[in-house]
């Protein structure tokens, strides 16, 4: 008998999977099944497949292993909010239970996902780590390297409160909205959005986590603009919460007069910025994410050698450059 939760992961799993990939039952973790020959499978686990980000960067995946379905099988796969970290270990498990021949992770979770990754690893499965990279630390303790694929998030961050700044003058009062703590790129966003005001002289009067979700974020903002009504700017770690946080404005009668910055360049916000309801945000490509991570898994099975981490783009996004200006 399947454990429930075992069970519920295997739903998941299976109602996430490509067409092209599934793989006849999910078999218990521990079950072990044997190891087709063939074109090589990978596994793109991501995180919230209700944040548009996450649904971009599969549609991506899948677009590229239709073009290139002589060379792999994919395996895409979710969890359904951000900070299910435990169901994310499960999946990773799962796919160690399957015998794939390359995992490329988005972690949820910087740290806590480190210990399953080298279980992969041990167990021969090619590990590339993308999005959100590992935290070193935790890395360098447990012995494990996985090859990281992904963007400069602090800088990605500082451009998009370099152009707030622009908007607003030294000695003003903006409050910034974190992502998961555990998270290294929801860190790093921070500390490029601090950056930024310090350069600027803005001050930040609150920083507090809506770890990632528009309903945190929009609880987390309707405080804050009710204990701080002299503030002139929200910056958000990611766009979900963006949009959480104009929601908040909206009900507080203030969109318009305390501008939104956000980060991940997903549509709904790209919308809300022609509308100038939304200042920026910053595109990640989500698309191109993980196809840049299943481009090096294949390098890696062929050469078997891990090439070096590589940086992908961030761009700026703003109503200017949307209208093409
Ligand atoms: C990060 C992504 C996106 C996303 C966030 C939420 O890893 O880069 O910013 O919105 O995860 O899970």
């Amino acid at each position: 008998m399947m454990p429930q939760k075992q069970f519920s992961s295997c739903l998941l799993l299976a109602s996430t999977l490509t067409a092209a990939s599934l793989t006849p039952g999910c078999k218990p973790a521990d079950s072990g099944s044997p190891k087709p020959a063939g074109k090589p499978r990978i596994a793109l686990i991501m995180k919230s497949l209700a944040n548009e980000f996450f649904l971009t960067m599969e549609n991506g995946a899948k677009a590229h292993q239709q073009a290139h379905a002589s060379d792999y099988e994919l395996l895409a796969n979710g969890i359904k909010d951000e900070l299910d970290v435990s169901r994310q270990i499960d999946l990773v498990e799962q796919m160690i239970a399957q015998h794939v021949e390359a995992i490329v992770i988005a972690p949820a979770d910087s740290k806590a996902l480190v210990p399953v990754c080298k279980k992969a690893q041990a167990a021969g499965i090619t590990v590339v780590n993308i999005d959100n990279k590992f935290d070193d630390a935790v890395l360098a303790a447990s012995g494990a390297k996985f090859p990281f694929v992904g963007p400069d998030n602090r800088k990605g961050a500082k451009a998009v409160g370099d152009f707030l700044a622009t908007k607003l003058k030294a000695g003003d009062k903006v409050v910034l909205i974190e992502g998961a703590p555990n998270a290294f790129n929801g860190v790093q966003r921070k500390l490029g959005f601090e950056d930024a005001m310090k350069a600027a002289g803005i001050d930040i009067v609150s920083s507090q986590s809506g770890y990632w979700e528009t309903d945190k974020a929009n609880q987390v903002v309707a405080a804050l603009i009710n204990e701080h009504p002299d503030v002139k700017a929200v910056l958000c770690a990611n766009d979900s919460m963006a949009l959480g946080a104009v929601a908040a404005l909206r009900g507080a009668g203030k969109l318009g007069q305390v501008l939104v910055v956000g980060y991940d360049g997903i549509g709904a916000v790209q919308n809300l910025v022609k509308e100038r309801k939304i200042l920026a945000t910053a595109e990640q490509h989500a698309d191109r994410l993980a196809i840049f991570g299943i481009e090096y898994a294949l390098e890696m099975l062929k050469t078997k050698h891990a090439p070096a981490d590589r940086e992908t783009p961030v761009d700026l996004i703003t109503a200017e450059k949307l209208a093409g200006k």
